[in-house]
Formats: structure tokens, C-alpha cells, sequence
């Protein structure tokens, strides 16, 4: 954190105390109620980090603006403040959905982190057909961030201020800033942030540079020699668009080293991509993945938090960019938590989903020589479930052949299944039934069958 200025979690704080009855509301609406006994956003601060979302301006309201509001302490517009969406026609303006954001997050205690400022997309067909001078492009984007970063000055926690500025080999990315004003459009733009908001802090942002890498390397010696020359550079955005099973394994490394430069670091637009349809199988690697992002984030102290792009499966890029891949975030597509939510909660120090209300039982439906078949049935009544683990030990050498409605593994005695990617679904007075064929000899009790 810089010292010059009041830092980030000053800030918040003071703004935390008034949200926490909001807070404290929408969480009482039904469909987070079962997810959050500690929303998000209070885990996370405890734990001194941020959880944030990208949010789509018109979507902020009911089920998705309950949840945006109660579960993250941060937001980023997803595109309401690239210069596309502000600037369309040259000197014809276009904050409504930037200000209904920010508006929004104010209300809800949250700081909103501004994406993006120097970007080679979605920037407005004039700026991008236009044929210009350095000079005419130098004063274009000193204009642009002198004009959006000051309407927003002393509101916004951070700037994005330069996006996606290499090549997966490290090059310089050939943009319409670089080609026409060199490497210092990046210096440029990062002073141009400070004069215009000099509370705000600063960042360069890219993808695929979570783990060590050529391109990542390239970032990290940038960010060396701004600092060097004392050029206002706060911190890097990991953006972490992940693939299932792919977190790099050198992330928390990775954020170490730039934490060792004097920069902060927040993972920033992450999601992890898996191929359609998603199953139990692929939803619990998910959450795994989750974890350990949350984990290298939690581990560095320099490490601020870490945002999600998008915070349902309904409002992800994923689908459009990667046909046949989604999925890609902590809740479904109708707002029910998923296993990766859970395990964004525990890593921040939560516990998984409450059980409350629910039971699960366990009988023997018919037993011959050497095998028998077993069923569990969860019910629940007074409560409700999204997504259901059982365990049990088997105390008496006996050991599962076969399950079907679920996903069971055993280890020596320890039994586990979790739901089918169909009937996680366990609604207040309603119940699920799974079965499974196992082996025995000797004896058969019924175990003791945990839910959770
Ligand atoms: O989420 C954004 C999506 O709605 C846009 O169509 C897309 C266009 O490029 O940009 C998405 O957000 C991007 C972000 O601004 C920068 N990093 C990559 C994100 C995913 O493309």
C-alpha cells in the first residue's frame, strides 16, 4: 500500500460499518440464505483482503443485485467504463451505466475498482479509424483520463490504467497507444491517472501472466523500471482466466515477487473455464481451483483481494468467446452457490454450506452371500440444499462396487459421495435417493452417516 495517502483499508473500513445492516438484509433473501452464513465480503475483510465482482449495470437489481451487493466488498464494471461504452461518438458521453455503478456501490459500502483506461479493445470506431499525429494521440489520451478518472475522483479505489500491454512472448503489444507513441504511452498514462485522481491507486493489468512465464516476466521487468524512474505504478492485476485443472503453480511465487518490487497485486477477472456439460466431478476440481487461487492471494500480504469476472454463470464472457466452455464462476446460472463458492468461503475462513434442517439416512435394501445394496436418502424439512456431500466409515471391511445418483469414493474405510450434476437440488420438504452395491463378509452394520 502506498503511505502518502489514506489506504484502501482505511477507506473501507469506514464505509464497512455503514454497509454491514445492508449486508446483513440481503442476505436474509432466500436464495443467499443458504449460502452465506458469513457473506463473502465479511470473510475476506476479515482476512484483510477485498472479494469483488464484475457487474453489468443493468442487471443490478433483484436476485443479482442482492447477492452482488451482500456477497462482495468490491466491484469492477465489466464495460461500462471502457472508452467504447463512455465516448461512442467523439465528445458525446455516455456515464449512465459507469455513475448507476458506482452509485450502487456507495450504497452497499463497496469500492469500485475502474477498468480500463489505455486498452487496445473496445475503444470507439473514431479513435480506432482515426489517422493521427503523436501529438493528436498524446493529447487523446491525456484528455480521456484527465476527463474519466476526474469524474470519478476520490470515489474509485483503483484504476486499471493500462491493459494487456504484451504478447505471450513478452514483446510489447503492437496497439494503436504503442504503435503511435512508443512504450511511454504507458508512463504517460500512469502520470496522466495520478494528476487526475491522486487517491486512486494505479495498475497494469494482463492475462495469462498468473504464473512465471515469459509474458509475466516482461510485466515484472516493466514494473521494475517504472518504479525506478519513479513513475506512479501502485500495483499489477493478475487477471486469471483460468483453464480446470490449470492453476499455474508458481502463482503464489509469482505474486511474491511482485510484492518484493513494492507493488500490490490483486487477482482481478478471474474465472475458471471448464468444457460443457459441467458434472460433479469437474464442479469439485473447480473448487479446488478456486481454493488454491484464494489461497496464494490469502498467503502474500501484498496481495489485496481478488475479484471475480462476473459472479454467476449467467453473466460470464465465457460462453460467447469459448463455444462449448462455461461454467466458469462461483454460482450457477440461477443463482445457486456452487462448490466453488464454498470454497472461496473456506479459504477466506468460512465453512461450507449450512445443513441445517436436513438429514440423511442410510439403509440396506437386500443383502445376499457376498454383497448387499445400499441407498442414502437426504430429506430436508425446515431447510434447504443446494449441493450435498455424505460420508461415512465402514467399520466392518465392507467396500463400495458401484453407485448410482451420486459420485462415491472410498478410502481404506472412509466413504464419501457427493451429489450428481442433476440433483444437488434438495428443496425444504423435499429428498434425494442414491444408491450404491458393496461388498461384505462377516457382518453389515449401518454406519453413521455424516451430512455436510
Ligand atoms: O467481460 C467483458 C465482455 O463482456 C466483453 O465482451 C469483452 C470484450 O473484449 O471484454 C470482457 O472483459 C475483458 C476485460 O475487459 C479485460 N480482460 C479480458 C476480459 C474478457 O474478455
Amino acid at each position: 500500500m502506498r503511505t502518502s495517502r489514506p489506504s484502501l483499508r482505511v477507506r473501507l473500513t469506514a464505509v464497512l460499518a455503514g454497509a454491514a445492516a445492508v449486508g446483513a438484509l440481503l442476505t436474509a433473501g432466500a436464495t443467499t440464505a443458504r449460502a452465506a452464513d458469513v457473506p463473502l465480503r465479511d470473510l475476506a475483510d476479515a482476512k484483510s483482503k477485498v472479494m469483488g465482482t464484475a457487474v453489468t449495470g443493468s442487471k443490478l437489481t433483484g436476485t443479482y443485485g442482492d447477492i452482488a451487493g451482500a456477497q462482495f466488498n468490491w466491484l469492477t464494471p465489466g464495460n461500462a467504463m471502457k472508452w467504447g461504452s463512455v465516448e461512442p461518438t467523439r465528445g458525446t458521453y455516455n456515464w449512465a451505466e459507469a455513475d448507476q455503478i458506482v452509485a450502487f456501490a456507495e450504497a452497499h459500502g463497496q469500492q469500485v475498482r475502474g477498468h480500463t483506461l489505455a486498452w487496445h479493445s473496445q475503444n470507439p470506431s473514431w479513435l480506432t479509424n482515426g489517422t493521427w499525429t503523436s501529438a493528436e494521440l498524446s493529447q487523446l489520451l491525456n484528455d480521456h483520463i484527465a476527463l474519466e478518472v476526474g469524474r470519478y475522483k476520490g470515489r474509485l479505489a483503483a484504476w486499471d490504467v493500462v491493459n494487456e500491454p504484451f504478447n505471450e512472448d513478452g514483446t510489447y503489444r503492437q496497439t494503436l497507444w504503442y504503435n503511435g507513441l512508443g512504450t511511454g504511452y504507458i508512463a504517460q498514462a500512469l502520470t496522466a491517472a495520478r494528476a487526475a485522481d491522486p487517491d486512486a491507486e494505479l495498475y497494469i493489468n494482463d492475462y495469462n501472466v498468473e504464473g512465471v512465464n515469459a509474458k509475466c516476466t516482461a510485466l515484472y521487468n516493466l514494473v521494475k523500471s517504472l518504479k525506478e524512474q519513479g513513475v506512479p505504478i501502485d500495483g499489477v492485476g493478475l487477471q486469471a482466466h483460468l483453464i480446470l485443472g490449470q492453476v499455474p503453480s508458481t502463482l503464489q511465487q509469482n505474486i511474491q515477487r511482485f510484492a518484493d518490487l513494492g507493488v500490490d497485486v490483486a487477482i482481478t477477472e478471474l474465472d475458471i473455464r471448464m468444457t460443457l456439460p459441467s458434472d460433479s466431478t469437474k464442479l469439485a476440481q473447480q473448487a479446488a481451483d478456486y481454493k488454491a487461487v484464494m489461497n496464494a492471494c490469502v498467503a502474500v500480504t501484498r496481495c489485496t483481494g481478488v475479484t471475480v469476472w462476473g459472479f454467476t454463470d449467467s453473466d460470464s464472457w465465457i460462453p460467447d468467446t469459448f463455444p462449448g466452455q462455461g461454467a466458469a464462476t462461483p454460482y450457477d446460472e440461477n443463482y445457486a452457490p456452487k462448490p466453488a463458492y464454498y470454497a472461496i468461503a473456506e479459504a477466506l475462513g468460512g465453512s461450507g454450506p449450512s445443513t441445517d434442517g436436513c438429514t440423511a439416512t442410510y439403509s440396506v435394501s437386500s443383502q445376499w452371500n457376498t454383497g448387499f445394496t445400499g441407498q442414502v436418502t437426504i430429506a430436508c424439512a425446515g431447510g434447504s440444499l443446494s449441493s450435498w456431500k455424505v460420508g461415512w466409515e465402514f467399520g466392518a471391511g465392507q467396500q463400495i462396487t458401484q453407485a448410482w445418483n451420486a459420485t462415491c469414493t472410498q478410502s481404506g474405510t472412509a466413504v464419501q459421495c457427493v451429489n450428481a450434476s442433476y440433483n444437488g437440488t434438495v428443496a425444504d420438504g423435499g429428498s434425494v435417493t442414491f444408491g450404491f452395491n458393496g461388498s461384505w463378509s462377516g457382518s453389515n452394520p449401518v454406519p453413521t452417516v455424516a451430512l455436510g
